[in-house]
């Protein structure tokens, strides 16, 4: 008979000082154990044994040199996580918080994202501990070019395709293609994310925060709700939170809150129009901080708050993992707050998302975000065909994608007559990738 514990501490032993990952894993694990131990056929080919190994890793050096003329190393890492659905598929971080177990829970938790987008894509996450923070666009080419030199040997449009996310933009992409391009001497779909004139696709930059909202929209309506009338806070001011917010305001709802790693700034007013273009310039910038904002439009600013302090309907953290604690989750909860709809990847505690989940609505990230890499499987497909749809064949692809994720999180997460979407993701991308894992065999 199976045992949770023991298979946590064989997962603990495996992965030594790996928090993220064995954060990721036991979250995972735990709402899928019911599936797993009445299901022999899983447990006699060692699915979960198998699914928590990656399937390769590659670490690597990246040497460059600055603007000073002085050599910096960083490291670079790809974690090629499970190809049984389709051909790893994943973005790049590069920031300075990225270690090997940042990028295995990511990894992990993308394999069974992916599953639940309908698309055929495997598992995969990368990236770098370099910091953009106050570098030089030529510094960034060069660290995207040398970083590039050594990822070219590992990817390929069928083998392993990667995209942005946090400090990877469409200017990164675009200068990892190039040089893809000129080692391979191939015009090929490697990367997602690229520029709309070679390659790219449209709504690809607004697609994670936009699926979110698509997202909520469903989560309310079982509610008997709508955005319109709420009032949203939303972490980050990155590309996530920005897609988010530009959706909300189109839906008739307001966000007071955007935040940094400096603090948050409160807009009573509401992040709207012209102050969205700002956020787009704010992260060019390079510098990381958010407190511009409130110098600009006259809102406040909270130096090293986070803004869940903010009394507010809806919760959308967009900025990184464990970025929402469990006093932040009682916080909420005691303001009114009514829903929680994770945009970035175990943006929660384990603890806070056992406060919300028990409290209010609270849904986790693999569901919420799933729409930024489903429009990067739409970019594949475009890229297949060597073709691309219009914007409003790919947003209608997105809301349907959103809803599938919706439905799918409703018929495994059904529990007296609410959703419990940690369960429902969970299920739900597991059993997919499960029963393709053991179609293929001991590989
Ligand atoms: O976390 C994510 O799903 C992403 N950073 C997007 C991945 C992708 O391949 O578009």
């Amino acid at each position: 008979m199976a045992d949770f514990n023991s298979f946590m501490n064989q997962v603990i032993a495996r992965n030594p000082g790996e928090r993220e990952f064995h954060q990721a894993v036991k979250e995972f694990v735990e709402s899928i154990w019911t599936v797993y131990e009445s299901n022999p056929r899983y447990q006699e080919a060692k699915i979960l044994e198998r699914l928590t190994e990656p399937e390769r890793v590659v670490m690597f050096r990246v040497p460059w040199i600055d603007d000073r003329g002085d050599v910096q190393i960083n490291r670079g890492y790809r974690v090629e996580f499970n190809s049984a659905l389709g051909p790893y598929k994943g973005g790049l971080r590069f920031h300075p918080s990225v270690t090997l177990s940042v990028l295995k829970f990511l990894g992990f938790e993308q394999t069974f994202k992916n599953s639940l987008t309908t698309l055929p894509m495997g598992g995969g996450k990368g990236g770098s501990d370099f910091s953009p923070k106050g570098k030089s666009d030529n510094e960034i080419m060069r660290f995207c070019q040398s970083f590039m030199t050594e990822l070219s040997r590992h990817i390929g449009p069928s083998t392993d395709v990667p995209a942005g996310d946090i400090g990877v933009g469409g200017r990164e992409i675009g200068y990892l293609f190039g040089q893809y391009k000129r080692i391979k001497n191939e015009f090929t779909g490697v990367l997602t994310g690229k520029g709309v004139m070679w390659g790219g696709s449209l709504i690809r930059p607004e697609a994670t925060g936009f699926g979110a909202v698509y997202f909520v929209q469903h989560m309310l309506k079982e509610m008997n709700k709508d955005i319109e009338g709420h009032c949203f806070a939303i972490s980050g001011f990155g590309n996530v939170a920005w897609g988010a917010i530009l959706k909300i305001n189109e839906l008739g709802g307001k966000v007071v809150t955007i935040s940094g790693p400096d603090g948050y700034v409160y807009d009573e007013e509401g992040i709207s129009g012209d102050k969205l273009d700002y956020l787009l310039e704010l992260r060019l910038s390079n510098n990381d901080i958010v407190e511009p904002y409130a110098n600009e439009y006259g809102a406040t600013f909270f130096p090293g708050k986070r803004p869940w302090i903010q009394p507010v309907d809806i919760a959308i953290p967009c900025a990184c993992e464990n970025e929402l604690s469990e006093d932040d989750a009682k916080t909420l909860v005691d303001n009114g707050c009514f829903l929680v709809a994770e945009a970035s990847n175990m943006g929660c505690t384990a603890e806070a998302a056992e406060i919300l989940r028990n409290k209010i609505v609270y849904a986790p990230g693999k569901a919420v975000n799933a729409g930024g890499v489903a429009v990067s499987g739409l970019e594949m497909t475009q890229n297949s065909m060597r073709l691309s749809w219009t914007r409003s064949e790919v947003d209608e692809r997105l809301h349907q994608i959103m809803g599938f994720i919706h439905d799918t999180c409703s018929k495994y997460g059904a529990k007296s007559g609410k959703v419990d979407y940690v369960v429902g993701a969970n299920v739900g991308g597991f059993v997919k990738v499960a029963e393709a894992v053991m179609a293929q065999g001991v590989v």
